[in-house]
């Protein structure tokens, strides 16, 4: 303790007294900073301000040039980072506190080892980390005395479950998710300066999330819909989420359609029916009056709508987006994602059944697929254009209901995406993440599509509600890995603790930070330079050229092999013929005769209808007459991928005195492929083989039916063939396969089997089946390799008839 008389010079007492208010102060500070740390830290705060006196960049924020090059913002260093703290305690840490942020950081941004929960070793706690010592029992006044309210271990538990569930998405509600990475091929910086494709080999994390629109969040994954194709890139310069599908087109042209569209697909509202299915009235009322989804009609009434997996489907970002390189120059382009494995779909019949066997089908797979290794792989390709080539095209590129063949402008392969990690937990990840079409970094910008821009503004609105509030940025799996600085504070659930008492801009007490970026780092939008016409009147209205509702519908459906087109008239057929009210009908297949007639008659004739209606009214006289009038790329078979089996599934029946030998062999050539082969018994268990071994089935032929796999091995050994015989599921189980265009390996006595089921040896035109492999006992060696060959190619569609004659 200093004497009280001994001599203190004015000046330092002046200054720990203006220091130490936290309202008032002197006219002007004195000038003894050192004098203490309160003291100091009003000097630094004094001359930080002072180093700013008036905002430089004012005068920069008006006019065109400006508006199209902001400037960044200035900044001040602050002399050390005492004024920029909110106290001067902040050095007093704890367990709970820490320390003090560290300098220029948000640490909510940091990866997610953060917010991960391992409890191996652990006691039971409530949320306020207090140990539990009985979670059997709650707090009663004795032992058969009354529960008492007193019990906040109990409470906590309770209160907590209550609110266990969120608001489910109103569209795409169900849905699977996975982390994974996506890697550029080559620099593409001659057309963008996006993160991702910045140079070769630069890795930027992914978390990418599947779904279907129609369903509820526990609705079957093989309806006929739609697929959700979200992808979030985490990249170094903030997330860009390309929210998209797996079809290129979608059903309406403006975003003010949109709600309805999703009322009238959604169960109707009277008594909630049907569950995840466009076959119904008010779907089918809805889009015979609405002629542009025709296109869209055709892509989901064809086999996409029902995809294998979510690893053997195309994804597309649908609307022309823009790409921006550094010197602010703009491109078109639209998005395409190829599935490594190539297209692969189910059938109908097929769909239906797996919907009551395994309704969760595509997200085990796509589950299994990554935990087994053989991860869902696509690759990014692009179609660039220019505004000018644009201007020429038959179509307009604004329109969501048109394509852009590839023939007319090819995709270009940019890079590939990897999913490689599983969600440690669903809620956590794949139901709070948060997609949204107006999150975009540099070098990616909006066209004028109409739809995307109502789609801008929807996202970040429904998360709002559905999950709780502003700052659903901050959940883990939505944070970005690039630093996120703002004034933004407060709201439901925040999780920043920001440091200092500055939240607004411009500021000088915060040396100006965070400060703007400007055009040389920020996110500029692109000047397109509007045409001074008369479009560019305020209105409400549409481009002539969206008034041509048929001519890609028209192309999409030529360009389809026969099978293909075929399964397309039979979904028109089977949605429309669950329509009760025939003048629904009736106006749906009047619209398909503007797209094709073979098809209205096809579809006409399914439904029963004597004579064809007239041909609705079109919208445009005479359209435009289109470049591409064939585009054999829209066909499911263009696609097959890089010929591998990963992530197949094949059975094998077995059952008690099977040539174990020749399992084992088509087992190992089987995994040795990354294809799974699984044992399915009449039950499940151990079950001698002729060899004397034991074999473990770890399915059943009740519990695994034969539609859930890709392809059927049926054993050798008689006593086997016999037991299998003897049970009406294995009859099942082949015409299943059979009919689904499956390939099937019939080895030694297993031929019976076959003749049992009533599968023809030929195909109805009496060719070979390249399907149906038969081996003679213990000759196995070309038959497994023909097998596997077979499995991975297309399924055996020229087996089909209608109605299936199996
Ligand atoms: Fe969406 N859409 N959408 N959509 N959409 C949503 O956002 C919306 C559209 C798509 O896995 C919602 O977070 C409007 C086209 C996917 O979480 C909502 C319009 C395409 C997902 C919404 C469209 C999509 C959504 C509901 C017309 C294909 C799931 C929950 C203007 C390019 C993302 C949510 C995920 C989800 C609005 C049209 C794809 C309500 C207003 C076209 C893949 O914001």
């Amino acid at each position: 303790m200093p004497k009280t008389n001994s001599p203190v010079p004015p000046r330092k007492t002046a200054a720990q007294a203006a220091a130490r208010n936290t309202d008032s102060g002197p006219a002007h500070l004195p000038s003894d900073g050192g004098a203490d740390l309160p003291a100091e830290k009003m000097a630094q705060v004094e001359a930080l301000v002072a180093a700013m006196p008036h905002n430089p960049t004012k005068a920069a924020e008006h006019g065109f040039a400006n508006a199209i090059a902001p400037q960044r913002g200035t900044t001040v260093k602050p002399e050390s980072r005492l004024p920029g703290g909110s106290t001067l305690t902040e050095e007093n840490g704890s367990e709970k506190t820490g320390s003090v942020a560290p300098e220029g950081l948000n640490a909510t941004i940091e990866p997610l080892d953060r917010v991960r929960v391992d409890s191996a070793g652990r006691v039971l706690t409530t949320n306020q980390g207090v140990a539990i010592s009985d979670n059997q029992n709650s707090l009663k006044a004795g032992l058969r005395g009354p529960a008492l309210l007193e019990d906040f271990v109990l409470r906590e538990k309770l209160t907590h479950f209550d609110h266990e569930r969120i608001p489910e998405r109103i569209v795409h509600a169900r849905g699977s998710a996975a982390h994974g990475f996506f890697e550029a091929y080559e620099p593409l910086t001659r057309f963008t300066k996006a993160a991702p494709f910045k140079e070769a080999g630069k890795i930027t994390p992914v978390f990418v999330r599947f779904s279907t629109v129609a369903g509820e969040r526990g609705s079957k994954d093989t309806a006929r819909d739609v697929r959700g194709f979200a992808v979030k890139f985490y990249t170094d310069e903030g997330n860009w989420d390309l929210v998209g599908n797996n079809m290129p087109v979608f059903f309406i042209q403006d975003a003010m359609k949109f709600p309805d569209l999703v009322h009238a697909v959604k169960p109707e509202p009277h008594n909630a029916m049907p569950q995840a299915a466009s076959a119904h009235d008010t779907f089918w009322d809805f889009v015979s009056l609405m002629p542009e989804s025709t296109h869209m009609l055709m892509w989901v009434m064809s086999d996409r709508a029902i995809p294998r997996s979510y690893a053997t489907m195309q994804g597309f970002g649908v609307h022309s987006y823009r790409f921006v390189n550094e010197a602010g120059e703009s491109v078109f382009v639209k998005f395409h994602w190829e599935p490594k494995y190539g297209t692969h779909s189910l059938v109908w019949d097929e769909a239906v059944k797996i919907s009551g066997a395994d309704p969760d089908f595509h997200r085990r797979d796509l589950w299994e697929r990554i935990e087994s290794g053989a991860y869902p792989e696509w690759e990014l390709g692009v179609q660039i254009f220019t505004e000018a080539q644009a201007e020429e095209f038959s179509f307009d590129i604004l329109d969501a209901t048109k394509i852009i063949p590839e023939e007319l402008v090819p995709v270009q392969k940019v890079g590939r995406m990897v999913l490689n990690r599983n969600p440690d937990n669903f809620f956590a990840e794949t139901e709070q993440v948060a997609f949204c079409t107006a999150h975009v970094v540099p070098g990616i910008d909006f066209s004028n599509d109409p739809l995307l821009a109502g789609r801008i503004h929807s996202y970040v609105d429904t998360q709002i509600s559905r999950l709780g509030g502003p700052n659903f940025h901050e959940i883990p799996i939505n944070a970005p890995i690039a630093q996120v600085h703002n004034n933004q504070r407060d709201g439901m659930h925040r999780q920043a603790i920001h440091r200092g008492r500055v939240s607004y801009e411009p500021n000088s007490l915060a040396g100006g930070c965070p400060f703007q970026a400007g055009a040389a780092q920020g996110f500029v939008s692109v000047a397109a330079r509007l045409q001074a016409k008369e479009e560019q009147a305020k209105v409400r209205g549409k481009p002539e050229k969206f008034a041509d509702h048929y001519t890609q519908a028209t192309l999409f459906y030529e360009s389809q092999t026969p099978v293909e087109q075929a399964h397309i008239a039979a979904a028109f057929r089977f949605e429309l013929s669950k329509v009760t009210v025939p003048a629904i009908r009736e106006r749906m297949v009047a619209s398909l005769r503007n797209a094709s007639e073979a098809l209205a008659r096809e579809v006409g004739q399914g439904l029963g209808m004597d004579v064809l209606p007239a041909a609705l009214p079109r919208a445009l006289a005479k359209p435009a007459r289109p470049e591409v009038m064939m585009s054999p790329k829209l066909s499911l078979l263009a696609r097959p991928g890089d010929g591998s089996v990963q992530g197949r599934k094949v059975a094998v029946l077995v059952a008690p005195g099977v040539a174990g030998e020749s399992i084992a062999q088509v087992q190992a050539a089987l995994f040795a492929q990354g294809a799974v082969a699984r044992l399915v018994a009449p039950r499940i268990g151990p079950l001698p083989t002729l060899e004397g071994d034991t074999l473990e089935a770890d399915a059943s032929l009740e519990n695994e039916p034969g539609f859930l796999f890709d392809a059927l091995v049926l054993p050798d050994g008689e006593q086997a063939v016999a037991a299998l015989a003897r049970n009406g599921h294995t009859m099942e189980f082949i015409k299943d396969q059979y009919r689904h265009g499956k390939t099937l390996l019939v080895l030694g006595a297993s031929r019976a089997l076959i003749d049992q089921a009533g599968v023809p040896a030929t195909l109805p035109g009496g060719k070979a089946d390249p399907g149906l492999l038969m081996a003679e006992a213990g000759k196995t060696d070309g038959a497994i390799e023909a097998f596997i060959a077979a499995l991975a190619g297309p399924r055996h569609a020229e087996r089909e008839t209608d109605p299936p004659l199996v």
